[in-house]
């Protein structure tokens, strides 16, 4: 039960201990501090007694190099059903929650949708009570911060710990030695609770932090050496500095595979002392106490990791092998080519020999199987784990683990039936579907508080929140104008609120009363931006010529980071910081179009922009986007998608209703069959406007600063690459439809109850969407573990 005295007793010590302070005294940075470290005051008896709970039965292991958390503070509150006490009792000492919550940085440590999915994971096993474990990297920098100069992306380095990290207890006494060639660091974890939404049960986040053996060299700095002294040491925390900031792309580097090893064996070796020390010597039992997910390739590294600990413990090799397999599962978030972590044998040889002697034997062993089986040549060569002097990480996932998996339906068929062929005929066994969810909690309850209580009064409880399927019961109030209405109100209320945030923030003032039509994600060709901004571009020359337009007025919001070495992201960055130029300053058509490029998307931001959004862009090339996440977002928020055939967008779709979404394009058959004699300027030259709006790249229109950029955009459209035919991503083949599409909502939206029908079909049947349900598949189907509730 909430204890208001002891809280605020806990707080005032809190600022005193921490800071030297009283209440009159400290900052808002410190009252921040001071209020989530009496939090955790509160909680720490449960979290002890969970991880207790925990250590009896088999326990799951989230591998992840990114764990995309955000904010802790509101949702901590929420989840422990506190959060109305805490806002009392800081009223009561003249401190205003909003405040606390606001000031607090993300943790923003992953790049987008594979480091979100696993935060959204770990809120979900707690809340079941599932012995889940997240272990990662804990990054001294984040995902980079984003300004704009002059409209174009500039990068700044992520202070998330300037002011500390009340969340999380560095737990010395588990540190853990990890060996690379050139020299030894050691792995010191940093625990954070995973608090679940309305139980006991406290999961734990742990992140490895990278240190030095010895501070400094003693002998050095008495020679006055002073640079050299601290040489060893900043060169065992470069490990741990910095997130690489590349969205689906393999990063390739030297530091990058320390970062994988380091906590891939930081990991595994803490979960064998463990073992030892409840089971004894034997590590026979080893998968019967551990299942390990293999978030995407990056911690693949796992697979030969734990083979030579075993061995080093005692275990033959095909003991090894068989604990190994039963052990792990891989999932796997892209079939984009350049994603797939192929590591230069030179760099495992030098860096990691042991390990690499290993992956060598796996790869030989496999070669032998192959040839069992009589598999043809060519399909041998295909599948090898080390071919060309490269280590094929996915394939070594695929020959080590139990289970593979994909995160949406049409994700997974792609894998079975094109990208992995090979291997789902020789494993299909192995081959499974889990389709990615978002947690309610954050996605909903926290972040649209007042939709939240319109659907509980509804619902006549608020169980749907943590019972998912339960928002079905929504569908019954179709017919209900009133109910309508006041949803309606609810999403005026959130434009308003995002409007004000918007004019805080980016200077730009933006009609609530216009249609808020968001496309926020990672800057990505294949997420084609870039057809958002023809569209754009293509509307306002039309409004030009004939002001008359009948068109409702419109708000065209932006939302990425570019990786800081994709030129063509940066390039389409630019491109619409120069249409939002353009078109927000031209009288004419002002008060019909908008375009706002919001600075520094990233979770807490989000929160703020699903809610309020009426359109929700998931334009895809169909067959590219694994999944995706956001679209779920703008569902369970009564939002209706404008999107392609691709990921999740068809699950959404098959729930919703395709009479409640915009669904246009090419899907991937058809992509499938024309690839090959694609000839975009046809389409270029033939469809009306299209070559108007795309032209802007070369004509002078817009300035892109002397730098050439708009140009090759315009190339790789119409030229191509030595590597990619000409618009690799089919923009201009969808241009058409997905102008049509657009022109559809416009009429939809007039019919304000109508349009309000669409977005309740789709708030009604997001239940299939919650990470409660993706997570109690894992558990069920490839984890095998069961809920554990600690005694109340
Ligand atoms: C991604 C896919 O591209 C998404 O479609 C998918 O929803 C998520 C989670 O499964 O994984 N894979 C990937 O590398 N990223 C994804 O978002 N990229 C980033 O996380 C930046």
């Amino acid at each position: 039960m909430f204890d208001r005295r002891k809280f605020k007793d806990s707080f005032i010590r809190n600022l005193k201990i921490e800071f030297g302070k009283t209440l009159e005294k400290s900052n808002k940075h410190e009252k921040y501090y001071a209020v989530s470290k009496a939090i955790m005051e509160q909680i720490i008896e449960d979290w002890s007694e969970t991880e207790e709970t925990y250590k009896k039965g088999k326990q799951a292991y989230y591998l992840s190099a990114e764990f995309l958390m955000g904010r802790a503070l509101g949702n901590n509150l929420l989840n422990l059903g506190i959060h109305k006490e805490i806002e009392e009792s800081l009223k009561d000492l003249d401190i205003d929650i909003n405040l606390m919550e606001e000031i607090e940085e993300d943790a923003g440590l992953g790049n987008g949708g594979l480091g979100r999915l696993a935060a959204c994971f770990l809120d979900s096993c707690a809340t079941m009570n599932l012995p889940v474990t997240g272990h990662g990297l804990r990054y001294r920098y984040g995902i980079f911060k984003q300004k704009f100069i002059d409209g174009f992306q500039v990068e700044e380095g992520d202070q998330w710990l300037k002011h500390g990290d009340p969340w999380s207890i560095r737990r010395v006494e588990d540190t853990v030695m990890i060996e690379f060639a050139d020299g030894k660091v050691r792995a010191v974890p940093y625990d954070t609770p995973i608090i679940g939404y309305e139980t006991k049960n406290i999961n734990t986040l742990r992140l490895w932090e990278a240190e030095a053996l010895e501070d400094f060299d003693f002998h050095l700095f008495n020679e006055q050496q002073y640079d050299e002294a601290v040489k060893a040491k900043n060169r065992a925390e470069d490990i741990s500095r910095v997130l690489y900031p590349n969205d689906s792309k393999k990063a390739g580097k030297i530091l990058r595979l320390k970062q994988q090893y380091f906590f891939v064996s930081a990991s595994l070796q803490d979960m064998i002392r463990k073992y030892k020390k409840r089971a004894g010597e034997d590590l026979e039992a080893f998968p019967k106490y551990h299942a390990v997910q293999l978030n995407d390739t990056h911690p693949v590294v796992a697979i030969p990791e734990l083979m030579r600990l075993l061995i080093k413990e005692g275990v033959n090799w095909e003991k090894a092998w068989r604990i190994t397999q039963e052990t792990f599962a891989y999932t796997n978030h892209t079939i984009m080519a350049e994603a797939l972590e192929k590591w230069d044998v030179q760099l495992y040889k030098e860096l990691l020999p042991k390990v690499y002697e290993i992956i060598v034997k796996i790869h030989q062993q496999f070669l032998g199987e192959l040839k069992e089986k009589k598999c043809a040549e060519e399909t041998i060569k295909e599948m090898q784990i080390i071919s060309e002097d490269r280590i094929h990480m996915a394939w070594l996932a695929i020959y080590g683990s139990h289970t593979i998996n994909g995160v949406a339906e049409l994700h997974t068929e792609i894998l079975k039936n094109q990208e992995l062929k090979d291997w789902y005929k020789l494993y299909p066994n192995k081959f499974q579907n889990k389709t990615n969810g978002i947690t309610f909690r954050r996605w909903i309850a926290l972040c649209n508080k007042e939709l939240t209580q319109l659907i509980t009064e509804l619902v006549g409880t608020d169980e749907w929140i943590s019972d998912s399927n339960k928002i079905k019961e929504l569908e019954k109030h179709i017919e209900d104008e009133a109910i309508l209405k006041r949803f309606l109100e609810i999403k005026t209320l959130k434009k308003s609120q995002l409007a004000a945030y918007i004019l805080e923030k980016e200077d730009v003032r933006i009609n609530p009363d216009s249609i808020f039509d968001i496309q926020i994600k990672r800057l990505h060709e294949y997420k084609r931006q870039l057809l958002n901004a023809f569209y754009i571009v293509d509307l306002y020359y039309r409004l030009k010529e004939n002001p008359s337009l009948d068109i409702l007025p419109r708000t065209y919001i932006f939302g990425a980071k570019a990786a800081p070495g994709y030129v063509r992201a940066k390039a389409i960055i630019k491109y619409i910081n120069e249409i939002a130029k353009l078109v927000n300053n031209d009288q004419d058509v002002n008060d019909k179009i908008k375009v706002v490029f919001v600075t520094n998307y990233n979770v807490s931001y989000g929160e703020k922009l699903f809610p309020a959004a009426d359109v929700s862009q998931q334009i895809s090339t169909a067959g590219k986007e694994a999944s995706g996440t956001g679209n779920m977002k703008f569902m369970l928020n009564g939002t209706p998608t404008l999107g392609t055939y691709d990921g999740a967008n068809v699950e959404i779709v098959q729930e919703a209703g395709e009479e409640n979404n915009f669904i246009f394009g090419a899907r991937v058959e058809e992509l499938e069959a024309i690839k090959d004699s694609y000839n975009p300027k046809k389409y270029y030259e033939r469809v009306p406007g299209l070559k108007r709006a795309v032209d802007t790249l070369i004509n002078g229109t817009f300035d892109d600063g002397g730098t050439g950029m708009f140009q090759e955009l315009f190339s790789a459209l119409l030229e191509g690459t030595d590597w990619h035919h000409p618009d690799h991503y089919f923009l201009l083949r969808d241009f058409q439809e997905y102008r049509e599409a657009q022109q559809r909502i416009d009429i939809a939206y007039q019919d304000r109850i109508s349009w309000a029908k669409k977005c309740w079909m789709n708030l009604a049947n997001a239940g299939k969407f919650s990470s409660d349900r993706t997570i109690k598949q894992y558990a069920e189907e490839i984890w095998k573990t069961e809920a554990k509730q600690i005694k109340s």
